[in-house]
C-alpha cells in the first residue's frame, strides 16, 4: 500500500527539510506533518479533533507556499524575514494577520517538541510502559502550557485511547521492535535538530509567544 504510514517516511521528510546551510524547507516540514497526521488518523476517530487542527495549520502554510508570495515561504528562515519585514505578523494580539505563517508554524513547532519527547520515551520504554503515560508526560512538558483547560481536558481523554506500546510499534511499520528502536534512534537527532534551529530562530526574533 503506497499510502500506508511508515516511520521511515517521516524520518525522510524531516531529513529533506534541512538544507545544506541548516535552513528548514517548509515544503518538507509540512510533508513530515502530513505523514504524522495520516498515522494519527489510523489510530481512530478520538484523535480527529487533533488531526483537524494539524491539517488546518498544514493547509495554511501550504497555501502561503503555493500563493503569489510563495517564493518567500521556501524556508522557515525566509518566511520569518519576509513576514517581519512586511509587518505581516500580529505580535501582541490577534488582529489583522490572525493566520500568519509565523504563528501557524509556531503551533506545529511546539507540537514537534511533543513528538520529540514522546518518541524519545517510546524509544527508551520497556514492554510494560504505558503509551498514555508517556504521551501525557510529553504533552505536559511541551504543548500543555499553551493550551486552555478545555483542550487539555480533551487531550487527556484522547491519550487514554492510545493503543498499547506493542500495537504502537506495529503500526509504525518499521519491522521488529528492535528495528523500530534503531530507527527512532536515527530519527530523533534529526527531529531535535529541526526543532532546535526553529527554536533559535524564533527566540532570536522574539516570536516564541505569538498570539
Ligand atoms: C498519537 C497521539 C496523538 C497525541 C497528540 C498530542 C498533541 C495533543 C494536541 C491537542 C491539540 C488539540 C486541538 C487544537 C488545538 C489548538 O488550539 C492549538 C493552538 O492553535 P490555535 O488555537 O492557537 O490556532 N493547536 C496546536 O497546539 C497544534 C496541535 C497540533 C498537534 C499535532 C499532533 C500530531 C501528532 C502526530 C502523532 C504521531
Amino acid at each position: 500500500m503506497a499510502d500506508a504510514f511508515s516511520l521511515q517516511d517521516v524520518l525522510d521528510s524531516f531529513k529533506s527539510s534541512l538544507s545544506d546551510n541548516k535552513e528548514v524547507f517548509i515544503k518538507y516540514y509540512i510533508s513530515g506533518w502530513r505523514e504524522l497526521v495520516s498515522f494519527m488518523n489510523s489510530l481512530g476517530s478520538v484523535f480527529s479533533f487533533i488531526s483537524k487542527d494539524a491539517v488546518n495549520k498544514i493547509q495554511i502554510l501550504e497555501n502561503l507556499l503555493m500563493g503569489e508570495n510563495g517564493t518567500h515561504y521556501l524556508t522557515v528562515q525566509s518566511m520569518v524575514k519576509y513576514e517581519l519585514d512586511n509587518e505581516l505578523v500580529d505580535l501582541a494580539k490577534r488582529s489583522s494577520h490572525p493566520e500568519s505563517g509565523c504563528r501557524t508554524l509556531l503551533r506545529l513547532h511546539r507540537a514537534l517538541r511533543w513528538l520529540q519527547l514522546f518518541l524519545e520515551s517510546l524509544r527508551t520504554s520497556t514492554e510494560d510502559s504505558k503509551t498514555s503515560v508517556m504521551c501525557s508526560e510529553a504533552y505536559n512538558a511541551s504543548l500543555s502550557p499553551h493550551h486552555p483547560w478545555i483542550i487539555r481536558k480533551a487531550a487527556g481523554m484522547a491519550f487514554c485511547a492510545l493503543p498499547s506500546r506493542n500495537a504502537f510499534f506495529e503500526v509504525m511499520n518499521a519491522g521488529s521492535d528492535q528495528e523500530v528502536i534503531t530507527l527512532l534512534g536515527e530519527a530523533l537527532p534529526l527531529i531535535s535538530e529541526v526543532h532546535q534551529i526553529t527554536e533559535d530562530l524564533y527566540a532570536k526574533n522574539n516570536l516564541l509567544d505569538l498570539p
